[in-house]
Order: structure tokens, then C-alpha cells, then sequence
């Protein structure tokens, strides 16, 4: 019997296609071409399940003309690339990547946190360009972490293993704000305190973003937002471009209405809006949270585990979109 046709969008870990390869006759894209709408439509052709990771968009058009198409098995715990009403409407079936990569990403939230508040970036960037001369007691001087108030807007998994880590690692006050309140047990053990979205910006020292990117979400943080921060404040985007108006915080940061921003996702990313590339209270990271080799593996082993789940025991571990299921 032939085995069920998969493409793997993006070039990937040689053990994730061979995986893949014991169960599926597998197309890939080791080479990790830019593929077109149109030549990832071509490719899909006779494809049951593909891997994608968070670039490539599976939209209607992409699915109507994607007829034998099941399941998308993304490798990502954020899926705003999935038009999940398409695909529940198209019978095709979405999964995500959470859990695994909880723990790394939050500890590089916190990292950019830190690299923001206490300017390493620019100081680093300032030291190799040969210019330090001397020590000055005003020289890069920054914010403290420790003792200080943290907001976090997004208080997920992700959320939470940022405000642990700065509760019981930093003794931080932490706030945060979220679509609906944790409960009791799991507040106490982030020592997180509910607030609205304008207390925790008019509050917080530091203020981080986790929330996931849908309509609602866009511009959580733009210049009416920005002007309720301290101008001490920093603001760190560990989330989805387009969650921070990235021209108006260019400004902001520009005019030193904040004191500086840490971002690893930007709105139209990979490009960059151009005036973020000339401010230096800025440290921009390639969207890289959840890049250590061990979580990467494990999200590509979700994905891949995701497709066997579904295409060959019917049984997918993370989907998006359950409602799918409930119709087969
Ligand atoms: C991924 C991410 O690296 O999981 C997510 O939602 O943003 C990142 O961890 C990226 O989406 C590529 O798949």
C-alpha cells in the first residue's frame, strides 16, 4: 500500500523528515527555498498533511484549491498563519506546538528583559565600536529588575513562567493582565495580582507582552498606551509583530517618552521597521525565544507527532480547531 503523501514546508532536522519518512512518502524543503502562495499550492498537490512552521499562511484560497489536504501541523505554539474558520470549514484539520517550548521562551523573555533594562545591547555595540575612554558614573546606567514592578500582558503558560521567574528569582512585584483571571492557586503561585490593562502600564517598571496575535490583539501597545507608561518603563515583545504599533514605539523610544524596548517579533517581519534600526534604546533579537536545540527539537517532534497522530491513528495531540474532529 502506498503511504500518504506529506510536505514539509521549511527545512527542517534531518531526524524530523526521517520520522516523517516512516510513515508518509515525504517532499521537503531541505534547501529552505521562499516558496510562493502559488508554489506551495502546487507543491500541496495530492499532500494529506504538511509541516509548517509560523510563515507560511493557510488561508481560504490556499484551501480550496488544496483538495485532498487533512491536516496543517504547525511548529508553533502561536498559529495567527491559520485561518482556523477556513480550515474547520474546509474539514482541514489544525495543530499547534505549546507545552515544550514554555520554559525556554519565558527564560528568554526574561533575558531580553534584562539585556533592555540594563542596556547591555547598546553598551556592548558602544564598547566594540572602541569608543569607551573611560568609566563614568553615569555611564549606561539603567533600571534595576530586582525589587521592581513587572507587568505582563498575556498571562499564559509562557506568561507565567515569566512572572515565577521574576517573582521568586528577582523578587519582583508582579501584575498582569489577561482576557480572563487565573485562578487563586495558580495567582499565588506566580505571585501575580490581577490588574486592568491601565493600571499595569501606568504601574509597571517593566512591562512584557506574551499575548497571542489575533484582530483583537493588534495594537495592544500603541502611542495612547505608550504615553501611560513611566518614562522610566521598558517594554519587551516576546509575542507577534503587530501586537505593538512598531512606528509609534520608534517614536516613543526616539523621543525617550519610555526609556527602552526589547523586541524579538516585529510587524512584517522579517523586516524591520527602519526607524527601530536607528534608535539605540533598543535590543532586536530575530525572533529567536524559543531557539535552543532541545526545545526546537521537541516542537518539531509535536508537529511531526501531530501528523501520525491524526493521519494514522486519528488521534491528533494539540489541534486547534477540535470542531473538525467532531465532524469525521
Ligand atoms: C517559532 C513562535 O519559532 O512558537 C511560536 O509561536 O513564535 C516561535 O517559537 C516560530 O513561530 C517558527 O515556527
Amino acid at each position: 500500500m502506498s503511504k500518504p503523501k506529506v510536505l514539509v514546508a521549511r527545512a527542517i532536522f534531518p531526524e524530523t523528515i526521517e520520522r516523517l519518512a516512516q510513515h508518509f512518502e515525504v517532499e521537503s524543503n531541505q534547501a529552505d527555498e521562499a516558496w510562493s502562495k502559488a508554489q506551495l499550492i502546487e507543491k500541496l498537490q495530492g499532500k494529506v498533511g504538511v509541516f509548517t512552521t509560523g510563515s507560511e499562511r493557510i488561508d481560504a484560497e490556499l484551501l480550496a484549491a488544496c483538495p485532498d489536504l487533512k491536516i496543517c501541523a504547525n511548529m508553533a505554539v502561536g498559529y495567527n498563519n491559520f485561518d482556523t474558520e477556513a480550515m474547520t470549514a474546509h474539514g482541514v484539520l489544525g495543530t499547534n506546538a505549546p507545552d515544550v517550548l514554555t520554559e525556554t521562551t519565558a527564560d528568554f523573555g526574561f533575558a531580553l528583559l534584562m539585556a533592555t533594562a540594563r542596556r547591555i545591547a547598546e553598551s556592548e555595540h558602544f564598547l566594540r565600536a572602541g569608543k569607551w575612554q573611560k568609566w563614568a558614573y553615569d555611564m549606561f546606567s539603567g533600571s534595576d529588575i530586582h525589587g521592581s514592578t513587572l507587568g505582563i500582558i498575556g498571562m499564559g503558560r509562557i506568561g507565567q513562567g515569566i512572572a515565577r521567574r521574576g517573582a521568586h528569582g528577582f523578587g519582583m512585584k508582579v501584575v498582569y493582565h489577561n482576557r480572563s483571571r487565573l485562578d487563586a492557586a495558580l495567582e499565588a503561585e506566580c505571585k501575580a495580582s490581577y490588574v486592568g490593562k491601565e493600571e499595569l502600564l501606568k504601574t509597571a517598571d517593566h512591562v512584557v507582552l506574551v499575548v497571542p496575535y489575533t484582530p483583537a490583539s493588534h495594537h495592544t501597545i500603541g502611542a495612547a498606551e505608550i504615553a501611560l507608561m513611566k518614562p522610566t518603563a521598558t517594554l519587551v515583545n516576546i509575542a507577534r509583530g503587530g501586537i505593538v504599533d512598531d512606528a509609534a514605539l520608534a517614536v516613543a523610544l526616539k523621543e525617550k517618552r519610555i526609556a527602552a524596548a526589547g523586541l524579538d517579533v516585529f510587524e512584517g517581519e522579517p523586516k524591520v521597521h527602519p526607524d527601530l534600526l536607528t534608535v539605540p534604546n533598543v535590543v532586536l533579537t530575530p525572533h529567536i525565544a524559543s531557539a535552543t536545540v532541545p526545545t526546537r527539537k521537541a516542537m518539531a517532534d509535536l508537529a511531526v507527532d501531530n501528523l501520525i497522530g491524526y493521519l494514522v491513528n486519528g488521534k491528533p495531540l494539540t489541534p486547534v480547531n477540535p470542531a473538525v474532529l467532531a465532524k469525521n
